[in-house]
């Protein structure tokens, strides 16, 4: 066997240069770089190597805090429909733990995202190293393995040789997308720097095929029986039509069925709003139209979701007694929730037989003229709600989201995670491509609209990104507008700013608590709460100090006129916008959030009876 002599940090760069993955006879690049923050756990280890062969093949990013790295990279594989991710490297102890809440984002959302933390010395003779957390049961454990419960693949590399085994069993699960999430090898500093005679061949070129499997045609045939004896189907589409890259596909077999679709956060851009048969968000933020056909399908079918309690309004929303289920999706543990009758595969493979097998059959017409009317009723309650009556004053977020969903374009991509704005652009966004609505709504994660927009723009840079961020998640993580300028990344950043925590503000005074502790006031020394006047801060001043363009927009005209300089200017750009700390949006669901029934405020008490009555629609499907 001809064997390499290499440091273990060295053969990890020099194998994933060599890992690809492959689908529809199409090779991508699988790792396409690392970003990284250097310490003493990994820069004369993992950081010399990168140094010392990554160049182009493997280019290294400096990332400004380990969390937004993990995000950007989580980001940028979401982008790339899971045929491509990055890596992260950090130092030990408080570095790779950093990494730990962008590693449960990834998993959640079922993202390929390969993490390399430095880890305590294996050989231990040096005594707790810096940073090193001690555990007098065991020497054997440590930080790092905190990413075990939000890991898909972990491991711990104690000896060189060990990368015999564990290199390929990473590469397996990332691409593997019925396994992928975040995969985890810990390294230790000691053992990054130690050399080992490597077989030649570990770093030979390899391919992981993404085959696109399909059921048999027994299993098509009972979930064409499950079809045809349906009165009012409905198809739920959710991301994993975008990674199977199936749009096509779900569109040919629901124009050929006349089943109209509604879409998960994930799901948005499968189908577009402008299509007759879809019917826009589900679930807890879903729409008028969405939720009306949700509530009376007799037959829900799932594909590529994996039924949060959003889009199920924590198992509420499919209310027709008899509602059966169909579940297309790669992963099996989605494909058998809610008692579906699973079809294990991929949307693109499984739906297009299940098009062949389904023959003529479609809908009724009676059931075709209330999809119609239904949508017809969503797109007049939209209007009234994107052009409000009452437009003095700031603008509503409602209407921030609309004025740039307007304005952007089939190449532009808005990224959005936490606070009010999944809510509310669910609802009101109408895709102009299948990709230009990016949603991290698994983790809802604050903190991932920057980083996340920074990937997206890496992973195609011919791209216009905005980042929908409000002023809390801004505060959160916003320092990787430095990176953005030192890669010449452009992303254009839209705070909304409404002092505080406005949606948890809405949610806890929506259920009868009163107004504590969510917005960004200063304390009152009478009460000793946070119930003074709202607390200054200049956020244009510290998008520019970061070097960041930066424009004001108060209401339509402006910010039609900041999108438009944003959009020419050449460097990351921030538009900042006062946004009226109400929401104008109704909902037309419910969200499972118990409420204490032995509190001494009266509200508290009727919401929690408003609660239990609203409980009793809960449904158990197996
Ligand atoms: C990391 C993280 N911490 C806490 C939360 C819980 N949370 C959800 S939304 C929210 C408030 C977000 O504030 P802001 O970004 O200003 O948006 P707004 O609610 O005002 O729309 C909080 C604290 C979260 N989603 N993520
Ligand atoms: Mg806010």
């Amino acid at each position: 066997m001809n064997t390499k002599r290499l440091s273990v940090g060295a053969a990890i760069v020099k194998f994933l240069q060599n890992q690809y993955i492959a689908r529809d006879g199409q090779e991508h690049r699988l790792i396409n770089g690392v970003f990284g923050i250097f310490g003493h756990g990994n820069v004369t280890g993992l950081g010399q190597a990168l140094e010392e062969y990554g160049g182009r093949a493997l280019p290294y990013y400096q990332g400004k805090n380990e969390q937004c790295m993990a995000h950007s990279a989580t980001a940028f594989a979401k982008a790339r429909r899971r045929l491509g991710a990055m890596a992260c490297t950090s130092s030990i102890g408080p570095g790779a733990t950093n990494m730990v809440t962008g590693a449960a984002t990834a998993t959640v959302n079922r993202l390929p995202l390969l993490l390399l933390p430095g880890d305590i010395f294996a050989s231990r003779i040096q005594g707790p190293v810096l940073q090193q957390l001690e555990n007098p049961l065991t020497q054997d454990s440590g930080v790092n393995d905190c990413f075990k419960p939000v890991s898909k693949y972990w491991d711990r590399i104690y000896r060189p040789e060990q990368l015999l085994t564990a290199l390929p069993e990473a590469m397996r699960v990332l691409a593997d997308p019925a396994q992928t999430g975040t995969v985890t090898l810990c390294l230790p500093q000691d053992v990054q720097a130690e050399s080992f005679d490597f077989p030649e061949n570990l770093f030979d070129k390899k391919v992981y095929i993404n085959e696109r499997a399909s059921v048999t045609p027994a299993a098509l045939q009972e979930a064409v029986s499950l079809i045809q004896a349906a009165k009012q189907p409905l198809i739920v589409a959710g991301g994993g039509i975008h990674y199977s890259e199936a749009e096509d596909a779900l569109r040919h077999f629901a124009e050929k069925t006349g089943i109209p679709v509604v879409v998960s956060q994930a799901g948005k851009g499968c189908l577009l709003e402008r299509h007759p048969q879809c019917l826009g968000s589900v679930g807890t933020t879903g729409n008028l139209a969405g939720n009306q056909a949700a509530s009376d399908a007799d037959l829900v079918i799932n594909i590529g979701t994996r039924l949060s309690d959003f889009t199920t309004a924590s198992k509420s929303q499919f209310q027709n007694p008899g509602v059966r289920f169909i579940a297309i999706n790669v992963n099996p543990m989605d494909a058998h929730k809610h008692g579906a009758f699973p079809l294990t595969g991929d949307a693109r493979a499984v739906l297009n037989d299940l098009a062949d097998a389904v023959g003529d059959h479609s809908v009724s017409h009676e059931y075709a003229a209330n999809i119609s009317s239904w949508k017809a009723d969503w797109k007049r309650v939209h209007a009234e709600i994107v052009h409000p009556e009452d437009d003095e004053g700031a603008l509503y977020q409602s209407e921030v989201i609309h004025i740039l969903n307007e304005f952007g374009d089939e190449n532009s991509t808005t990224i959005h995670a936490s606070g009010g704005v999944p809510g509310d652009i669910h609802k009101l966004w109408n895709c102009k491509a299948a990709m230009d609505y990016h949603s991290e709504y698994g983790y809802s994660c604050m903190g991932y609209e920057i980083a996340g927009a920074m990937g997206v723009k890496m992973a195609d840079p011919s791209r216009e990104v905005y980042a929908l961020v409000g002023d809390g998640s801004y505060m959160m993580l916003s320092q990787d507008v430095v990176t953005s300028i030192q890669e010449g990344l452009k992303i254009t950043i839209i705070l909304l700013d409404n002092h505080g925590f406005q949606c948890i503000r809405g949610l806890q005074t929506s259920c009868g608590g009163k107004d504590f502790g969510n917005e960004f006031r200063a304390r009152e020394s009478e009460s000793s709460r946070l119930e003074g006047e709202f607390v200054e801060i200049d956020f244009c001043a510290n998008a520019k100090s970061m070097g960041a363009a930066v424009y004001c927009a108060e209401d339509e005209a402006s910010l039609i006129e900041a999108l438009t300089k944003a959009k020419e200017e050449t460097r990351t750009t921030m538009i900042y916008v006062p946004i009226r700390l109400e929401s104008n949006i109704p909902n037309y669901s419910w969200w499972d959030v118990p409420i204490s029934g032995s509190s001494n405020i009266p509200a508290v008490r009727m919401a929690h009876q408003n609660y239990q009555e609203a409980k009793k629609k809960q449904r158990f499907y197996y």
